[in-house]
C-alpha cells in the first residue's frame, strides 16, 4: 500500500458508481469549498507533504501510426521531431541509474507504438528486469497490449502500466480516430487481470468542456478498482499538431480537476503530470494543496521539456515538500534497504543542487 495513514481506516468506502452530474457539481462548487474538501480527503489517506517522484524516458520515439491530435510523436503531423528506433537495453539501464541517483523512486519507459510487436517484447522485458533489479519501481507505456503481453510484462516484474483515457468518451473521437475508447478500456482490463497496477489519466486544455472533464473522471473512478496512479496532464501545445493553437486553459480549472480526482479516488496517487513547465509555482502549489502527490522529475518528459531539476528542488524547499519513499516492497528488510538507498540519493541530490543556488 502507498503512504496510507491510519485514519484512512475510518474513511468512507470508495465509490465506483459516480454519476456525471455529481462530478460536475463537485467541479463547479466554490473554489475554497472544493479545495478544503479535497485537502481533507488527501490528509486521511496520505502524508500531505510527501510527493512521489517518477522519471520518464522515451525508449522509442516518433513515427507513431496513431493520430492523437495533441501528440508530437504522431506520424500524422509534421512536428520536426526526429524519430528514433527502440533503444538498446544497456542504454536504458544507464538512464535508469541516473534517475535513481537523482532521487526518482519510479522509472517510466514510454514507446510511440500503437502496440508492441512480438519481436520487441524480449527487449522490453529485459529492460523491466534490469530496472527493477536496481530497486526502482517500473512503469511502461507501450500502447495497446494483448492479455499475453500484459502477463509477460507482469512476470518480468513490471509494477505499473500507463494507458490514458485522455478525455471523456464523447470528446474522444474529436482527438483520436485511429483507436476507440473501448480499445483503451480493453487494455486497462488486460493490465488489471494480469495483476499489474494501473496508471491512467488524461489531458486537460484540449478544448473539452467541464462536462467532458467530469466524463473523464467518471470513467476513471468507476473502473472496478481505482487506478493506483492518475496522471493529469495539461496540454503542451506542440507546433505542427492540430491542437497547436488551441486556447489556454484557466489554471484554476486545472486545479479544480485535480481536486475532484482526489475526492473521487482518495487513495490513488494523483500526478501533476505534463505541462508544469508553463505553470507558475503558485499554480503548482495549489495543485499540491488540491491533492496532487506525484510529479515527473527531470528536465525532459518523453520529448517535451519539464522544469529544470534545480527549479523543482527550490519549489519543494519553499513548500516544505519531500520525496515519498516507496512502500510496496513485500519484504520489510528489502524495503528498508531500498528506502535508505533512495533517501540517501535524494538527500545528496537535493543538497548538492540547493548549495549551488
Ligand atoms: N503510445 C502510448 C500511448 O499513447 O498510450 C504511450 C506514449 S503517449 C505519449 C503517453 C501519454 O502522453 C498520452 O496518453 C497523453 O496523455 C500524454 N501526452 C502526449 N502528448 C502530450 C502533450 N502534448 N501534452 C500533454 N500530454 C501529452
Ligand atoms: C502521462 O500521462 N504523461 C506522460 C506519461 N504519462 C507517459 C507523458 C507526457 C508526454 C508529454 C509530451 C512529450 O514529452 O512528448
Ligand atoms: Fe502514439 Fe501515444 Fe502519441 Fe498517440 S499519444 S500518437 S499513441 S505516442
Amino acid at each position: 500500500m502507498s503512504a496510507a495513514r491510519p485514519d484512512a481506516a475510518t474513511a468512507p468506502p470508495f465509490r465506483h458508481d459516480w454519476q456525471r452530474h455529481e462530478i460536475e457539481t463537485l467541479l463547479t462548487q466554490p473554489f475554497n469549498d472544493l479545495l478544503f474538501q479535497a485537502q481533507g480527503v488527501h490528509r486521511r489517506h496520505f502524508d500531505p507533504n510527501a510527493v512521489q517522484i517518477s522519471t520518464l524516458l522515451s525508449i522509442k520515439t516518433g513515427a507513431c501510426p496513431e493520430d492523437c491530435k495533441y501528440c508530437p510523436q504522431s506520424g500524422h503531423y509534421n512536428t520536426g521531431l526526429e524519430r528514433e528506433k527502440l533503444m538498446q537495453v544497456e542504454a536504458v539501464l544507464e538512464e535508469a541509474r541516473k534517475a535513481l541517483a537523482v532521487g526518482a523512486s519510479r522509472f517510466c519507459m514510454g514507446a510511440a507504438w500503437k502496440n508492441p510487436r512480438a519481436r520487441d517484447m524480449p527487449y522490453v522485458l529485459e529492460m523491466v528486469r534490469g530496472v527493477r533489479a536496481m530497486g526502482l519501481e517500473t512503469c511502461m507505456t507501450l500502447g495497446m497490449l494483448t492479455r499475453d503481453q500484459a502477463e509477460a510484462l507482469e512476470d518480468a516484474g513490471l509494477d505499473y502500466y500507463n494507458h490514458n483515457l485522455d478525455t471523456s468518451p464523447e470528446y474522444y473521437g474529436e482527438i483520436i480516430t485511429t483507436r476507440t475508447y473501448a480499445d483503451r478500456l480493453e487494455t486497462l482490463d488486460h493490465v488489471r487481470q494480469a495483476g499489474m497496477k494501473i496508471c491512467s489519466g488524461g489531458i486537460l486544455g484540449m478544448g473539452e468542456s467541464v462536462n467532458d472533464r467530469a466524463g473523464l473522471l467518471q470513467q476513471l473512478a468507476n473502473l472496478p478498482v481505482h487506478p493506483e496512479s492518475v496522471p493529469i496532464n495539461m496540454l503542451i501545445r506542440i507546433e505542427g499538431t492540430p491542437l497547436a493553437h488551441i486556447e489556454d486553459l484557466d489554471p484554476l480549472e486545472f486545479v479544480r480537476t485535480i481536486a475532484v480526482a482526489r475526492i473521487l479516488m482518495p487513495a490513488s496517487h494523483v500526478r501533476l503530470a505534463a505541462g508544469r513547465e508553463l505553470m507558475s509555482d503558485e499554480t503548482q502549489a495549489l495543485a499540491f494543496f488540491a491533492g496532487a502527490n506525484s510529479i515527473f522529475y527531470g528536465e525532459r518528459l518523453l520529448t517535451a521539456q519539464n522544469p529544470q531539476a534545480n527549479h523543482d528542488q527550490r519549489l519543494f524547499k519553499r513548500l516544505g515538500l519531500y520525496p515519498e519513499p516507496r512502500h510496496d516492497v513485500d519484504d520489510a528488510t528489502h524495503e528498508a534497504v531500498l528506502n535508505d538507498q533512495i533517501r540517501k540519493a535524494q538527500v545528496a541530490a537535493m543538497t548538492t543542487d540547493a548549495a549551488a543556488h
